[in-house]
């Protein structure tokens, strides 16, 4: 189990230099509907920076931790505001390269309090699909991974290009070799590609990293298994995949987990009404790990992944939200009537 980073063993020791997640992906720019409803009576956006990993990333700083991103931006303004939003989060950008033979993916997206939002990418082609797997040699080289504590990963990046899924299985290769923990989010985007194209991929995935999460759905199609009501049976599908851990995101219905040959551990989210859906899994991400690399039980890491989940749904953006340490203290703590005076 040495060899299988936090999740493998019982005392998560301290980082000892560097930073203690690396992360890789395409970070881009979100544009999000001014107006609730549908992106067709949208006339106005805000923009904002995303992409699941640099959420993460994002999130862990916030919470104290250290974190890395690895990828690809353009010679563009948006990719400008890409490095200047992450460093000034206090991310580490030194290996995301500014790529002038593309320009940095972007989305548009509709925000909806009830009903799925819909998304539309314009990243086809972009920088950061670029990311390839001599990025991941080399920020190995120059020392991304010394000392690191974490490797997250999400099913978004492999589905991007063939150098992107090649860039995660690199970086698989230099986290095994160094003891890092590796969480995989499945994060099935099915505007990227089909359900049959993501299973194998991300199937593999599973079976090399020691935490996967996800949602009942993206377990089902993963997993190969029904979605028929029974977490508690894809719990244990995904963990027959191969991860020592396995995490459920219930969304409004908190989150479930089961470590190998451990009894299922189900916690409860928090009250919010929602005003941008959008980030709240990233966001869990950020909770849960931070609070595994703190040395939390599984428990209480589920506990701040709700509380970082429901706290970026409560914001417009995914990264708007994001709760420090003390919003993170307050939010675990407070009855939904409490007023900060
Ligand atoms: O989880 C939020 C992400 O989905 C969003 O920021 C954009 O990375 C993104 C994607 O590919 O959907």
């Amino acid at each position: 189990m040495g060899d299988r980073g936090v999740e493998g063993i019982d005392d998560a020791g301290d980082a000892s230099g560097g930073w203690e997640l690396v992360t890789l992906g395409e970070c881009l720019v979100s544009l999000v509907a001014g107006e609730l409803g549908s992106l067709a009576e949208a006339t106005t956006f805000s923009r904002h920076v995303a992409g699941a990993e640099a959420n993460v990333a994002v999130g862990l700083a916030r919470l104290g931790h250290t974190a890395t991103f690895i990828g690809h931006v353009g010679q563009d303004g948006f990719g400008t505001a890409i490095l200047r939003a992450l460093r000034g989060a206090g991310v580490g950008v030194d290996w995301l390269t500014v790529d002038a033979s593309g320009s940095t993916g972007h989305l548009f997206r509709e925000r909806r309090v009830l009903g799925p939002a819909e998304v539309v990418y314009a990243r086809s082609g972009s920088a950061g699909a670029r990311l390839s797997p001599e990025d991941v040699d080399a920020a190995a080289a120059a020392g991304a991974f010394n000392g690191a504590r974490w490797l997250h990963l999400t099913g978004i990046t492999p589905a991007l290009s063939p150098s992107c899924r090649s860039a995660v299985s690199r970086a698989i290769e230099h986290a095994r070799g160094r003891g890092l923990t590796i969480s995989l989010d499945l994060n099935l985007r099915r505007k990227l590609w089909t359900d049959q194209e993501a299973k194998p991929v991300l199937a593999d995935l599973a079976a090399r990293s020691d935490v996967v999460l996800g949602s009942e759905d993206e377990a089902a199609i993963v997993t190969g298994q029904a979605d028929d009501g029974s977490p508690t049976s894809l719990l244990d599908s995904l963990l027959a995949l191969g991860p020592t851990l396995a995490v459920l995101k219930l969304g409004a219905n908190g989150a479930m987990a089961r470590a190998r040959g451990g009894d299922v551990v189900t916690r409860a989210s928090l009250a919010v009404i929602p005003v941008d859906p959008v980030g709240a899994g990233d966001a869990f991400c950020a909770g849960f790990i931070s609070a595994r690399l703190d040395g939390a039980d599984v428990a209480r890491a589920l506990d701040v992944g709700n509380a970082c989940g429901a706290a970026a749904v409560a914001a417009i953006g995914d990264q708007a939200g994001l709760p420090d340490a003390i919003e993170l203290e307050r939010l675990l703590a407070a009855s939904p009537t409490d007023t900060i005076r």
